[in-house]
């Protein structure tokens, strides 16, 4: 009501000037806001449970949650008083306390693990009390943020009884930040870090920052591309590391850092980085405890080795395990892990594209340290907006595979379109490898239970940058806060996830709740069918990666060419990876081979992606022919886009008006570029089909040429 009223009396009083003063919510705050509970009943009951607390310790993250308690209950409730324990409604308590209290209870406190927590309301002598039980004080910081919840989701605390702890151990943010604060593939203004200004000059931002993270379960974060500056490992940078990762350890939250595999040379003044000669071993082992003795808690390295241009073992002859090993080695005795990626191609390899990670790794299976964990894209090329699942997962039982999913919407409209990942995590993580037999799906293979892993983990590439609402678009929040939710529960549904975090953030009103949840669970599909449907891949601008470009055919490695991706000619389109094409099937386990090397029980999601068919096959679900079906989902997806945005439309008022706004301008965008993509899409791909567009569809407004010529000399987020 009251932002109908705001924006009634702004446009009266500007007309139709256009641009307006619209006060409202900028995005800042997250899903943290703590506005206040409007309904009276419900804040009073709410108060008189938790609005006085007691925390069982002073440490600094005790700290923490003492300020995040005040800040939110004060927020809701408009009262929040620290107190000592026998006045308390709510205890938070970690340790030796928790287990006294968990035992006079009779609550099993070892279900929480090291980071798990219980939440409880219990009778306590004549009083109910709702207690946070940890076994550590980061757990009780995480229990925290569960209660805190319940309340921003209006959720009862009576019989509360939760016991929750993180099925991954390592739950990390990987930014591609650089030095110089460019983003690569970041779409949200430049990297948060301000390098120039650490380790003096410390950001509001970097708390929020790592309250955010908290509050989802992250526990690691990756401050710098992985396509390295080696100068990250200088002094002069270290102390700015250092400075960061003292403001994060409070909230659980190691720091790691990626490392460019040739920094002795480069840095370090050796004239190898040869992993096997002593004196880049001895220069690695003193640069890492150098780093220890500044961060005692430091995480450990991130590497991209011999991909991309990026330096590696292979240079020196070594194998990536060797590579890896070595950095290992120097971090063992800290602690610290090696997260090294399987994200490796390259041309004189002559083998497709999407079979050189696992041809790579899996012989190297058991050959890693047990500190080591091998990254993993989740899908076997690069992030597309859809891909079937890397065969890698549950190929090498002796070696913990960590997913790596893109947060960041590289191909995926960047920050202007409407799209909620969740349900593509879902998709992905639920996907069968059948390594085992039946039900060993890819959540079993990374949190290490498929195989009896001693480390698992998840990275996410972080969306956020200096935008004022961090991520550029509100919705893109989401993608950030589901990556943190599935990491640490990676059976959590997509739709529970997009319920709570709609609830936190825009309203708690069940039918805005509704049709928003609603939309962003079809938000990637429909994306996808604007995009890439029936399992094209990689058809994007090149190098950008913004917009259609299937004409790509000039770059210097043909696995860089959307040409090399889709392979329409006049006879059909897609690429052949079944066994009469590259065979790429092979890499999985039965009976999905089997399944994936016939069209007839390919999934239709990935059909393009596994055969190379004729432009009259016949489309199962539909009974249309494969060029018609093909126009008919690019027409859809688009049309969908359109329909999205009358639902989003449809919100205002119902929701606080900056919001609303900036979600509507940018799906103005996303409605235009959807006609781009499926324009541009439809008449490239007719000259090979030399079929119609089906009667009754609306024909493309440019000619093929002029969608050729478009170019976007400054897109933002490249390498
Ligand atoms: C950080 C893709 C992206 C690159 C990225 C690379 C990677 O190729 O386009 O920007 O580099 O993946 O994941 O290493």
């Amino acid at each position: 009501m009251k932002y109908i009223f705001l924006i009634g009396l702004l446009l009266i009083t500007y007309g139709a000037a256009g641009a307006s003063i619209i006060d409202g919510e900028d995005g800042y705050r997250l899903w943290l806001k703590y506005d206040p509970i409007n309904d009276d009943d419900l804040r009073a009951t709410y108060a008189k449970q938790v609005s006085s607390f007691y925390l069982s310790g002073d440490s600094d993250t005790m700290k923490v949650i003492g300020e995040e308690l005040a800040f939110a209950l004060n927020g809701m409730l408009s009262q929040a008083k620290q107190v000592n324990a026998s006045q308390a409604g709510l205890i938070v308590a970690a340790g030796d306390k928790a287990n006294a209290l968990a035992a006079r209870h009779k609550l099993d406190l070892k279900a929480a693990g090291d980071e798990g927590y219980l939440v409880y309301q219990v009778q306590h002598g004549n009083a109910e009390k709702v207690m946070v039980l940890a076994n550590t004080e980061v757990g009780a910081l995480y229990g925290t943020y569960r209660l805190l919840r319940q309340l921003q989701t209006r959720q009862p605390l009576a019989d509360m009884a939760i016991v929750s702890q993180p099925d991954i151990q390592l739950r990390v943010l990987n930014h591609w930040d650089n030095l110089d604060r460019h983003v690569e593939r970041g779409y949200a203004g430049e990297s948060i870090w301000d390098w120039h200004k650490l380790p003096d000059y410390r950001y509001q931002r970097y708390v929020d920052y790592a309250r955010a993270n908290a509050s989802i379960g992250i526990n690691g974060t990756v401050l710098n591309n992985v396509n390295a500056d080696p100068l990250i490992l200088t002094d002069h940078y270290l102390e700015k590391v250092k400075a960061l990762a003292d403001m994060f350890r409070p909230y659980g939250i190691k720091v790691y850092l990626s490392v460019k595999f040739s920094s002795p040379q480069l840095v370090g003044g050796l004239d190898t980085s040869d992993p096997l000669d002593e004196d880049v071993q001895q220069w690695w082992q003193a640069k890492v405890d150098d780093i220890y003795e500044h961060i005692p808690d430091f995480g450990g390295f991130l590497v991209k080795a011999n991909s991309e241009g990026q330096p590696g073992p292979g240079d020196f002859g070594r194998t990536h395990a060797e590579g890896a090993n070595m950095l290992a080695s120097a971090l063992a005795p800290h602690g610290g892990t090696v997260m090294w990626r399987a994200f490796v191609y390259a041309n004189e390899k002559n083998e497709e594209r999407s079979k050189q990670a696992y041809s790579e790794f899996k012989p190297l299976d058991g050959k890693f340290d047990d500190n080591v964990l091998v990254q993993v894209k989740n899908g076997p090329i690069d992030f597309q907006p859809r891909e079937p699942f890397s065969p890698l997962f549950g190929a090498t039982p002796e070696t913990p595979l960590m997913m790596e999913f893109q947060i960041t919407m590289e191909y995926l409209g960047f920050s202007t379109h409407f799209v909620y990942l969740g349900p593509m995590y879902e998709e992905v993580l639920s996907a069968d490898t059948y390594a085992r037999g039946e039900g060993s799906t890819v959540a079993k293979v990374i949190d290490g239970s498929l195989f009896d892993n001693n480390t698992s983990g998840m990275a996410g590439v972080a969306n956020i940058g200096t935008d004022r609402n961090w991520t550029g678009h509100i919705i893109l929040q989401s993608n950030w806060y589901v990556f943190g939710r599935m990491a640490w529960n990676p059976q959590i549904s997509a739709e529970q996830v997009a319920d709570e975090w709609v609830r936190m953030t825009l309203s708690n009103d069940n039918e805005v709740v509704a049709t928003v949840t609603e939309m962003m669970m079809k938000s990637h599909e429909i994306t996808v069918n604007t995009m890439t449907p029936l399992g094209l891949h990689h058809i994007m601008g090149a190098g950008h990666h913004y917009g259609p470009a299937p004409w790509v055919d000039s770059l210097g490695r043909a696995d860089w060419n959307s040409v090399y991706y889709h392979r329409a000619d006049d006879e059909g389109i897609g690429f052949d990876r079944s066994p009469s094409g590259v065979n790429a099937v092979e890499q999985y386990f039965s009976p999905l081979k089997e399944q994936l090397a016939d069209p007839a029980t390919t999934p239709e999601k990935y059909l393009l992606w596994f055969h190379h068919l004729p432009w009259d096959y016949q489309i199962k679900s539909s009974g249309r022919t494969l060029w018609d079906e093909l126009v008919h989902r690019y027409y859809k997806g688009a049309n969908d886009v359109k329909a999205l945005e009358q639902q989003w439309d449809s919100l205002k008022g119902e929701i606080d008006p900056l919001q609303f706004h900036q979600v509507q301008m940018a799906m103005d965008i996303h409605v235009k570029e959807a006609l781009w993509w499926r324009n541009a899409c439809v008449l490239y791909f007719q000259q090979f089909s030399d079929m119609p567009i089906p009667d009754g569809l609306p024909k493309p407004e440019k000619s093929l040429k002029q969608y050729q010529k478009m170019s976007f000399p400054h897109a933002p987020g490249q390498g």
